[in-house]
């Protein structure tokens, strides 16, 4: 069986999607959708599922019924799915090309392609600078100029992968090679131990007796699609979906020397090695030496002893202060993964959810937390079913059914992730907002409103004294929409005034706040929430990438709100 990875099923199902969306067949092009958003960011693999379970286990993903599942069966089976390959018959665009536009919908792609011929990237860019586009009904200037713009985001964000979605993968390569024989050790490094939110690729360091047969079981896996180097102690391999692989095999002596080397990054290698320079010393990837003698190099922390510096975690590794840090022993003690109590911000079946609350609820328990907000979106969202005041009214009954039952194992929190309207007023009144544990406020619309009306527009939104949270705060989607224009010095310099929290989303793709943005935070003193936005139960796995997000943005326990007992928590939200 073809190794298909989660994200080329989730790619197939949502563009089967956009097509049936072209043909306005109704409902059923959402359902791919929330199949294609819940397969994206499942940690499982979805083959090895179907090994153990057939398509009775595929059903048992959030969102997937027995149509979906037939059609995930055929592309794991087949390598095709029958009905896709017709939808591409009659409108054969390049969807992976185009779909990635923001502001470039199925229907605009369809119209551009019947109308202008418009097939993919190359053409849409053409189209636009013809003027063509703005020339069509129903288009005009301004979707041009906005079309122009996606196309040169999506360029410069270029063939980065996003790593929360990339990591079970890579995690699958490590434990493979960790069962060789003779293999005492496989790290990752390079970018992917710094968390960073995307990698160009990935680097994996092993320590083995004899170095042929590591190399022989990487070179081999079934995923590998091309081996682009091959030698005794480094190969590289290319793996379906186009992701490459380098790893290289140490001597034990020097692993922690290579491991320092190879995690990087470059800046923090360069810095490092001038800080030994200054003594007389050489660094390099087999050991820190003087003269001759090595006098470091088997672990990373004896390396960074020897410089009298507290040992740097790999997320801080950036050359953005902390050496000078950590030789003065002041590195913030960041955030563990395991710090985290409560999740602030989850969406359930009221809305666009595919799980209960109570679903949800177990699935906080089971992942260790001890109290979730629900936080389904309000009614401006009407694709998604949002609340309207009624509703949610509703929804608080049942929140306290459940709280009953649950009583001692989770609390579960009142919250809406309230839209935030053109003018920054919000989508629900105060009156109801009032009687939420949890009010989180986010742009869903309107994301190019220029900076000065944008920037008022969220600060409009956090000076209501009900609000307690600002959700992903600067709206973008990583490698698909660039943030809002917004005065992010003067949104922080208003929460520190209001004590307002800001969060750091930790999906994958969002990681709103980034961490440039939450070392602001630590800086200005406002306190960050890291949610995971789940959209199912079986995303609370996905807190990790926002933990990893916020420890490189140097945020300690003391700084996340949701890291404390729900009582403190509280206390700080109403205050
Ligand atoms: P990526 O793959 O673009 O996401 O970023 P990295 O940081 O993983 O970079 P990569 O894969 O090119 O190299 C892995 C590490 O090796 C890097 O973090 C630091 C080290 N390294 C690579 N090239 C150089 C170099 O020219 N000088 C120094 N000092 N270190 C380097
Ligand atoms: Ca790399
Ligand atoms: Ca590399
Ligand atoms: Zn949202």
């Amino acid at each position: 069986m073809p190794e298909i990875s989660n994200q080329s099923i989730a790619e197939i199902l949502a563009f089967i999607g956009e097509y049936l969306e072209m043909q306005k067949v109704p409902f059923k092009p959402r359902a791919y959708e929330k199949a294609a958003q819940t397969i994206g960011a499942l940690e499982e693999e979805v083959v090895s599922m179907y090994k153990k379970g057939g398509v009775p286990a595929l059903k048992e993903i959030p969102g997937v019924g027995q149509s979906i599942a037939e059609a995930i069966e055929e592309f794991i089976t087949t390598g095709k799915i029958k009905q896709y390959e017709e939808l591409k018959k009659k409108t054969p665009v390049r969807l992976d090309e185009l779909a990635r536009i923001e502001g470039l919908g199925p229907k605009s792609i369809e119209k551009l392609y019947k109308e202008l011929g418009v097939k993919n990237l190359k053409d849409l860019e053409k189209a636009a600078k013809e003027g063509k586009i703005a020339a069509l009904p129903g288009f005009g200037k301004k979707s041009e100029e906005k079309i122009l713009k996606g196309i040169g985001f999506a360029e410069q964000s270029g063939q980065r992968f996003i790593l929360g979605y990339t990591m079970p993968r890579i995690r699958s390569v490590v434990a493979r090679l960790e069962a060789v024989k003779g293999v005492s050790k496989v790290t990752i490094a390079g970018s992917a131990r710094r968390r960073r939110e995307t990698i160009g690729d990935v680097d994996i360091l092993a320590v083995a007796d004899r170095p042929g047969a590591i190399m022989k079981t990487f070179i081999t896996m079934p995923e590998v699609i091309n081996i682009i180097a091959n030698g005794e102690t480094k190969s590289s391999v290319k793996i379906k979906g186009g992701l490459n692989i380098d790893l290289r095999v140490v001597k034990a002596e020097s692993y922690g020397a290579a491991l320092n080397y190879f995690t990087g990054s470059k800046d923090h290698n360069v810095a490092l090695r001038q800080v030994a320079m200054k003594r007389g010393w050489k660094l390099n990837e087999y050991g820190l030496f003087k003269g001759e003698k090595a006098i470091a190099g088997k672990t990373e922390e004896e390396i960074y002893a020897k410089f009298g510096m507290d040992y740097i975690e790999p997320e801080l590794r950036e050359n953005t202060g902390e050496i000078d840090a950590a030789r003065r022993h002041a590195l913030p003690h960041i955030i563990g993964y395991g710090d985290l109590l409560g999740d602030l911000q989850v969406q359930t079946d009221w809305t666009d959810g595919a799980d209960s609350i109570e679903t949800m609820a177990k699935a906080a328990i089971a992942r260790g937390l001890k109290y979730i907000a629900i936080t389904d979106h309000t009614k401006r969202l009407a694709m998604t079913h949002g609340l309207d005041e009624k509703r949610i009214l509703k929804q608080m009954a049942e929140i306290d059914k459940l709280n009953k039952k649950f009583a001692g194992k989770i609390k579960i929190l009142k919250g809406t992730e309230c839209d935030i309207l053109k003018d920054g007023t919000l989508d629900l009144p105060d009156s109801t907002l009032a009687k939420l544990d949890v009010v989180g406020v986010s742009v869903h619309s309107y994301f190019n409103l220029p900076r000065a009306e944008q920037t008022e527009r969220v600060k409009r939104a956090i000076a209501n004294p009900c609000v307690d949270i600002l959700f992903h705060p600067t709206g973008r989607l990583i490698n698909k929409r660039p943030p809002i224009d917004i005065d992010i010095d003067e949104v922080i310099a208003l929460a520190k005034k209001n004590g307002t929290v800001l969060e750091a989303n930790a999906f994958p793709d969002r990681l709103d706040l980034k961490e440039e943005y939450i070392r602001k935070c630590m800086e200005a003193g406002v306190k960050i929430s890291i949610d995971s936005d789940a959209h199912a139960a079986r995303h609370f796995y996905l807190l990790e990438w926002g933990i990893a997000q916020a420890r490189r943005g140097w945020a300690e326990k003391k700084d996340v709100v949701n890291a404390w007992p729900v009582e403190k928590m509280l206390t700080c939200l109403k205050k």
